[in-house]
């Protein structure tokens, strides 16, 4: 396994790079350029700059996280071929230089959603929440409100202004796009975009709902493992893969994350390991990643990667917000720092014991 962590750049985010270089075992980063838009192409001169910032610390840049859809694409409007040339093109300059893996999603306006950014934990520390019950009581405009007033100041990816300001105009281009719509737009999206991928070595990996159940009556097609699978099918080929995101399939109890990833486990391209704690129907928060701090039984899943031969990119996912630390919600430095070395635990602990057999 290679052990990434989720770095927003130099002006996006507050952890200096040689900060995440010293947390032990660290191979390197997933990057993105911030000041890209949906639809934009990435430059190869952009990208080499990313590359070079993290590789002058001594690490690598290991994916993309995430090289965003446009909405047209999703909708299936018009102008979509123009946007998948332009994503195609990008994903040949991310090869060009020599970057391999792309994250995305392909939800409808909201990548994720959570109803309190700070929820105060028993030992201090903060926590992102989400509690259906609140999401019922608002409408998608005033959850942009919710949100936007306790980012503290930081941009929260697919959170952001400009987004708010659209927001209108974006609900109406999905009217009528159901989850069956949704699917023959993502198949279409995929038959273009995967051939170019195989012949580039880029490989694709969508990223589960966060919450994986529909939200604003928005149709949501990767909630679950029927639905994984059916996005394997479209195109039978190790590019067109998946982010496994504990954190957000598992936050359906209905979902198995052991079975899951056991299921679809060849095409793991990239995973997202993070623990939550079931509070209640359709409550839950994003706990610290040990399995006794939440719901998910994270050494049974460590041990189903193993066996099914995982050997891409993990990192640690959202963490509490501890020690006064002022960052990102979600995405501080000191408890993913805690995260991923307690997933090199449980990595060395299994490997261990396999080759004690
Ligand atoms: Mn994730």
């Amino acid at each position: 396994m290679k052990w990434g962590f989720r770095w927003y750049g130099e002006k996006g985010d507050s952890i200096p790079l040689n900060h995440v270089r010293q947390i032990p075992g660290m191979n390197g980063i997933v990057g993105t350029l911030l000041d890209k838009l949906p639809g934009d192409v990435w430059e190869i001169a952009e990208i080499n700059e990313l590359k070079e910032s993290i590789e002058k610390e001594n690490l690598k840049l290991l994916g993309i996280e995430s090289v965003a859809i446009h909405d047209a694409i999703k909708a299936g409007t018009n102008e979509r071929d123009q946007y998948i040339e332009n994503y195609i093109q990008t994903i040949r300059n991310l090869a060009a230089c020599d970057v391999r893996m792309i994250c995305y999603s392909f939800k409808p306006i909201f990548g994720w959603a959570k109803t309190d950014l700070f929820y105060e934990n028993e030992d201090g520390s903060f926590s992102l929440v989400y509690d259906q019950a609140v999401v019922d009581q608002m409408n998608p405009g005033e959850m942009y409100q919710l949100i936007h007033s306790q980012s503290k100041g930081f941009r929260l990816p697919g959170w952001e202004e400009e987004r708010l300001k659209k927001f209108n105009s974006l609900m109406e281009i999905y009217e009528g796009v159901t989850e069956e719509i949704l699917f023959e737009h993502l198949k279409y999206f995929l038959e273009k975009v995967i051939p170019v991928c195989e012949e580039v070595d880029v490989k694709m990996a969508i990223h589960p709902d966060d919450p994986p159940w529909e939200i604003f009556g928005l149709p949501r097609i990767t909630k679950n493992l029927e639905d994984l699978k059916k996005i394997l099918k479209i195109v039978d080929s190790p590019y067109n893969g998946l982010t496994l995101c504990t954190g957000s399939l598992g936050a359906d109890p209905a979902n198995d994350m052991v079975e899951i990833v056991k299921e679809v486990g060849d095409r793991i391209n990239f995973v997202h390991f993070r623990n939550v704690g079931f509070m209640g129907d359709h409550k839950f928060k994003e706990s610290a990643h040990l399995s006794s701090e939440g719901s998910l039984d994270m050494y049974g899943i460590m041990k189903a990667l193993v066996e099914v031969g995982f050997d891409g990119v993990i990192r640690p996912d959202h963490g509490r917000t501890v020690w006064g630390e002022v960052a990102m919600p979600g995405y501080g430095l000191y408890d993913r720092a805690m995260g991923i070395t307690y997933l090199q635990g449980l990595h060395e602990a299994v490997v261990k014991a396999k080759q004690s057999n």
